[in-house]
């Protein structure tokens, strides 16, 4: 297939590096998103979220001429959605509505021979069972006038511009042929292995993924409250049985959060609540991984009431500036809630607002007459601090580390009694 010109609905973390990449490779692109603002900010030279090295792309792409935004879908050969799937925060179902509404407003532009492609995570059997009732509303058949693929975005935020060309892709055609058509469109720039099945797998196949490290960073999780009852070194014990050929642990943490992991395996549970208790569980583990962080600090202070906290690091994980579902940013939450008095002070994030916590822009200032100091977040410039130096800037002698990213002994020199995630006495 030749495809000259492609609509990309949902220009954000995936969709406008996708949508740029594809422009940088000789298509031309109309990138679409509903929202006015993120289109008056590209149009004026500017970026509404941060990846490295997405800027220059975008404006290569825009300088070309081959990338133009806009409100609205308009005839293409190809469409590609790439809308936010979040979930319901009562019942954990996945909010379609996005998705759904993309869908709708190609409708009217969809023309024989079209390629559609979705590549927002969502539950299994969307595009057979959500997409081509809608896309079929145009009076044509799908997998017969026109292609419909399921795509997963595997790209690991911080990495995506290189991940987006190297990975292998996934594509699932509601027809062989139009998994045929997907393999075509990706083919443009994807330099990794380009592999080919039905939509429902490919939907499985990124739930399966995240899923699968989900569960792994649970028993991870768990793992560090067992070794705390039973008085052991969590961190050894799981570099000792990763010493074994076909074990390999994760890293216990405060949790599990971004926009991916601690969301998808919720869509399968609502796909079939019946057949998924170990996922379910899974994330049960890790949605309460916080309150015993919030409880090993309470140890190490004896109380919490009237306590002053310095937290380090709000991120959903080290070296990013993504604030959503942190489990830091809960940690933060539950420790005001048992009455302590919190700054936090998150250097990828220093302006960030948020709403009940009070954030402060240095390490100085989130240190100075604190009782205690938490790691939560394992950015490098926070495992390098120097514990000496710490010590000068605060007035108590109490660390807690729950990501272990702290010499014992370089703290215990400088005075202070660390207390470690998973690490019991
Ligand atoms: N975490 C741990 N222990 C570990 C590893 C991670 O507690 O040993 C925590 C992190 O701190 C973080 C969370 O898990 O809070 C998730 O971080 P991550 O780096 O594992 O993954 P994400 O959410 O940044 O990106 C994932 C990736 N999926 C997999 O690795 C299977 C990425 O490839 C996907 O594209 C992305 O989800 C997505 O969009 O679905």
């Amino acid at each position: 297939m030749k495809f000259q010109k492609l609509c990309v609905l949902g220009l954000g973390y995936i969709g406008l590096p996708t949508a740029s990449t594809f422009a940088t490779h000789g298509v031309e692109v109309v990138g679409v998103d509903v929202n006015e603002k993120i289109i008056e900010t590209l149009k004026s030279g500017g970026l509404h979220i941060h990846e490295p090295g997405l800027g220059e792309l975008v404006a290569k792409a825009v300088q070309t001429g081959m990338l133009r935004v806009a409100t609205r879908p308009e005839p293409a050969d190809a469409f590609i959605i790439a809308v936010p799937t979040p979930f319901y925060d009562s019942d954990k179902r996945a909010d379609m509505r996005a998705v759904k509404s993309a869908t709708e407003a190609i409708t009217p532009h969809l023309q024989k021979g079209n390629l559609v492609v979705l590549e927002s995570t969502s539950p299994p059997r969307t595009t057979t069972d959500l997409i081509v009732p809608i896309l079929e509303k145009s009076g044509l058949k799908a997998g017969i006038d026109f292609h419909l693929a399921y795509s997963p975005e595997r790209v690991l935020p911080g990495q995506i511009l290189r991940e987006l060309i190297e990975n292998a892709r996934v594509v699932g055609g509601i027809t062989p042929e139009s998994a045929q058509a997907g393999y075509e469109l990706y083919a443009i720039f994807v330099k990794g292995d380009i592999i080919k099945t039905n939509a429902t797998t490919a939907e499985m196949v990124k739930l399966m993924e995240n899923t699968y490290r989900d569960v792994n960073i649970a028993i991870a999780n768990e793992f560090s409250q067992l070794a705390d009852s039973f008085g052991i070194d969590v961190w050894e014990a799981i570099s000792l049985a990763n010493l074994h050929p076909r074990v390999e642990i994760l890293r216990p943490g405060p949790g599990v959060g971004g926009h991916c992991i601690s969301v998808d395996p919720w869509f399968l549970v609502e796909a079939a609540p019946e057949k998924t208790p170990l996922v379910r569980t899974a994330r049960e583990v890790n949605d309460a991984q916080p309150q015993f962080v919030v409880k090993l600090v309470e140890r190490a202070l004896g109380s919490l009431e009237g306590k002053k906290i310095a937290a380090l690091g709000l991120s959903y994980k080290p070296n990013v500036d993504d604030l959503r579902e942190s489990p830091a940013v809960e940690v933060v939450h539950l420790l005001q809630g048992a009455g302590a008095s919190v700054k936090t002070f998150e250097p990828f994030a220093p302006n960030a607002t948020l709403s009940g916590l009070e954030t402060v822009s240095t390490l100085k200032e989130a240190l100075a007459e604190t009782d205690a100091i938490l790691l939560l977040v394992a950015h490098s410039q926070f495992k390098e601090l120097d514990a000496e130096n710490i010590a000068k800037m605060m007035s108590g002698r109490v660390a807690v580390d729950a990501i272990n990213g702290w010499n014992v002994k370089q703290w215990q020199e400088a005075g202070f009694e660390l207390t470690r995630l998973g690490v019991g006495k």
